[in-house]
């Protein structure tokens, strides 16, 4: 007989799957059995499952998780049993620190960690103490204070279920975190009382095994450092977990299980005072703020009146435990009384805003923004403008303001722009984040913006939005990308909101518009004329131009530039938009062997809080990271080096040569983010890993020049075909309805 059955219920989402199974594969602890219970309406899972011999395949004729579990559990011949979800994973020690604790009791546990993260890059995070033991450990105290503190004013309750309720129904999080994951429970135990999931119910089915469960339980052991691995899913639009599906009958779901199990246990028992306390708090916590602020009317009709005869059949005490306000609000829910509800919430939530404000006044702008501007009407000549969040006046915004400002002098014209530049042709500068920001993102009618908006920003009706967006794509982007290793983990959620406001999308090639189409799931209007922000390296004063750049920037005349402009890194960095760089091209290499011939223009990405050093380098560097726009430095500029970032797509509309120094390009392409096209065969300019082969390629460059001339002309018509000087009239005439 082996240790644990596990049980994988499994039905789609294959990518997980492997990851799964890799996790048992290299368990340090061996002695078990995996049942694979095939979900009728699976995917087909034959080519993942050679992979696995060690894996029981058990392919059924029934559908939903709860169903799989119970195929698992008649199945299963271990001593304990162990339910693993197809798109988790648990830790080389887990199973065997779980094992080595379990000694005949009825349950064993362990903590269940949640990540957005696939397992290599939660190890990673736990190896950069981005994932803390020490929070787990605050979290582990405070969890036995409430136990101790419940158990003193209720010393007949017994400590074995105590503890258990306490870690498994997760007594201080929402209803839906109930979990049976990250536990062994004993077989024998299981088979006696015939404990089984509750079938009908494709949400909240944990709750009708796990309540009984922890009300037979008498014996119980937790291991805090066996860790369960619970992914939340970063693509809930294509790949949702259960937890994540939007469904309309997921409330009444809620309240059905919640009813049924209540039929299953002790009506005077802890396991029931818990669950009670759950859904009431359900209700303080989260409907009564639906109730007031849904756009959804069933949450003040339907769903109001189901939950009436749900909250009183609680258990009395679990209600007069309430503070005085929750109290209120049950009271007049109890009452039927909708508009006492949405008073109570008004009232609290107003308190929380004021309280927010108080603390934090820079947020008084979103007040106003939501209380105020709002509801102002939509001004018809305005057009906001902004550029990297304001960093600079810069990119394709820049180029449209221009040709509007020349062109259409009636639009008044307002840019967001945080350090005062000087914006040519009279506009109007807020500062992002400020009073008149949140007025003028609320009454423009035209908003051109080359990344995003501010997540609260509110698209009204009338408004319309131009997304420039900045860089034919290399690197993977948002649906794209199977990690979200920079960022926030709701990435593509929030993407996937935000850009069913873009009314248009510029494109600069058409493969830009294929690879916008994929990985921004975009179906709107796409303008395909070239990027704006190009139009000046068409333009027949552009010599002129690069003459008098150089010399306001006191380049020397006699010496050829090299640009060296790298992109940044997903993983490294200080906080959210601050970006670590560490140089990895050797300057003083460079400096030694070119410097009779050139000068290097440096010039980092605006994600990048680092200074680069240039001492001693005076005369030789020219560090230009602060520049406004990197389009009037490509004029300047004789050679390009890059490495993943989209610049080189631009520059070689000048036909000039690049290089790539792609020193780190294994990491960047398999763990950071992938790659759109093959870097090997496919960019104008050879890959190079050193400093010494970069300052050789420089040495060499017109016989480089000869070697890449066919793939430079190819990529030249693949990327370069749609810009020719132009790009900004015919989008502010799309964005204006000049056509
Ligand atoms: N940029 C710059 N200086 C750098 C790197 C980039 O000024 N050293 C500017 C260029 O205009 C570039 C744009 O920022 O085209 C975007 O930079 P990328 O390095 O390509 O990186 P990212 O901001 O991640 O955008 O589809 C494009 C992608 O979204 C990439």
């Amino acid at each position: 007989m082996k240790k644990i059955s596990i049980i994988i219920p499994f039905s789609h989402y294959i990518h997980y799957l492997e990851e799964c199974l890799d996790s048992l594969k290299v368990s340090a602890f061996q002695d078990f059995e995996t049942l694979l219970v095939v979900d009728k309406e699976h995917d087909n899972v034959d080519p993942i499952i050679k992979k696995y011999p060690f894996v029981r395949l058990i392919q059924t004729d029934v559908h939903g998780v709860a169903a799989c579990r119970n195929v698992g559990l008649a199945h299963a011949q271990g001593e304990y049993v162990y339910f693993l979800d197809a798109d988790d994973y648990v830790l080389e020690n887990t199973l065997g620190l779980l094992a080595e604790a379990a000694k005949g009791q009825d349950i064993v546990y362990g903590r269940v960690a949640h990540t957005w993260n696939n397992k290599a890059n939660y190890l990673e995070k736990i190896e950069n103490k981005e994932i803390d033991p020490e929070d787990e450990e605050e979290k582990e105290q405070m969890r036995q204070q409430k136990i101790d503190s419940y158990k003193e004013k209720n010393p007949n309750v017994d400590p074995v279920q105590l503890r258990a309720i306490y870690y498994l129904l997760r007594v201080k999080h929402g209803i839906r975190n109930v979990t049976v994951l990250g536990v062994l429970y004993k077989t024998v135990f299981l088979r006696m009382y015939s404990f089984k999931f509750h079938e009908e119910f494709r949400y909240y089915s944990d709750m009708t095994f796990l309540c009984p469960v922890l009300e037979h339980i008498r014996s119980e052991a937790y291991v805090e450092d066996a860790v369960y691995v619970k992914r939340k899913h970063n693509d809930p639009i294509n790949y949702p977990a259960l937890s994540q599906e939007e469904n309309d009958d997921r409330f009444y779901e809620r309240i059905r299980a919640v009813e049924y199990t209540r039929n299953t246990i002790t009506s005077d028992g802890i396991v029931r005072y818990y669950l009670d306390f759950k859904i009431v708090h359900f209700f303080t916590r989260k409907m009564a703020k639906r109730i007031r602020r849904s756009q959804d009317e069933r949450w003040r009709n339907e769903y109001f009146q189901a939950m009436i005869p749900c909250i009183e059949n609680c258990r009395p005490e679990v209600l007069d435990e309430l503070n005085h306000s929750n109290r209120k609000l049950v009271q007049a829910l109890l009452n039927n009384d909708l508009n006492g509800v949405q008073k109570e919430v008004r009232w609290v939530l107003g308190k929380k805003k004021l309280k927010r404000v108080f603390k934090n006044k820079n947020t008084a702008y979103k007040l106003a923004y939501f209380h105020r501007y709002l509801k102002k009407p939509i001004k018809d000549n305005v057009i906001l403008f902004e550029t990297f969040m304001a960093k600079n006046y810069s990119d394709s915004p820049k180029y449209i303001y221009e040709y509007i400002a020349q062109h259409y002098p009636e639009y008044e014209c307002v840019w967001a722009i945080n350090d005062g530049a000087k914006i040519p042709y009279g506009a109007k500068c807020v500062k992002r984040f400020s009073f008149e920001y949140a007025y003028y993102l609320a009454v423009a009618k035209y908003l051109v913006f080359n990344v995003r908006p501010p997540l609260w920003y509110r698209k009204r009706e009338g408004q319309v939005f131009l997304e420039t967006w900045h860089g034919t794509p290399l690197k993977r982007l948002v649906f794209d990308q199977q990690e979200v290793t920079s960022a926030s983990p709701k990435y593509k959620q929030q993407f996937y909101k935000q850009r069913q406001d873009w009314d248009f999308l510029v494109s600069a090639n058409p493969f830009s518009t294929k690879t916008f189409r994929s990985c921004f799931m975009y179906e709107g209007k796409m303008l395909e004329y070239g990027y704006p922000r190009n139009d000046i390296l068409y333009w027949p004063n552009k010599d002129e131009i690069a003459k008098d750049l150089r010399k306001k920037l006191g380049i020397p005349t006699d010496k050829k530039t090299i640009l060296y402009a790298p992109t940044w890194r997903d993983d490294q960095h200080y906080g959210s938009g601050q970006y670590k760089f560490e140089l990895a091209l050797d300057l003083h290499l460079m400096q030694e062997r070119l410097s009779d011939e050139y000068v290097v223009l440096l010039r980092t990405h605006h994600y990048i809080s680092d200074k680069i050093d240039v001492t001693g380098m005076e005369g030789f560097v020219y560090n230009l990271s602060d520049y406004d726009d990197i389009s009037e430095i490509y004029l300047i500029s004789d050679i390009c080096i890059t490495d993943y970032s989209s610049v080189f797509f631009d520059y070689a509309n000048l036909k000039r040569p690049i290089l790539f120094y792609t020193y780190d390009l294994d990491k960047y392409k398999n763990q950071l983010r992938g790659f759109y096209i093959d870097m090997n065969t496919e960019v104008p300019g050879p890959l190079l890993y050193t400093s010494e082969e970069v300052v050789d390629a420089i040495e060499n460059i017109d016989k480089i020049t000869e070697e890449y001339k066919e793939r430079y002309d190819t990529f030249y018509s693949r990327f370069c075909c749609y810009d020719d000087g132009h790009a900004s009239e015919h989008v502010a005439k799309a964005l204006l309805g000049k056509e």
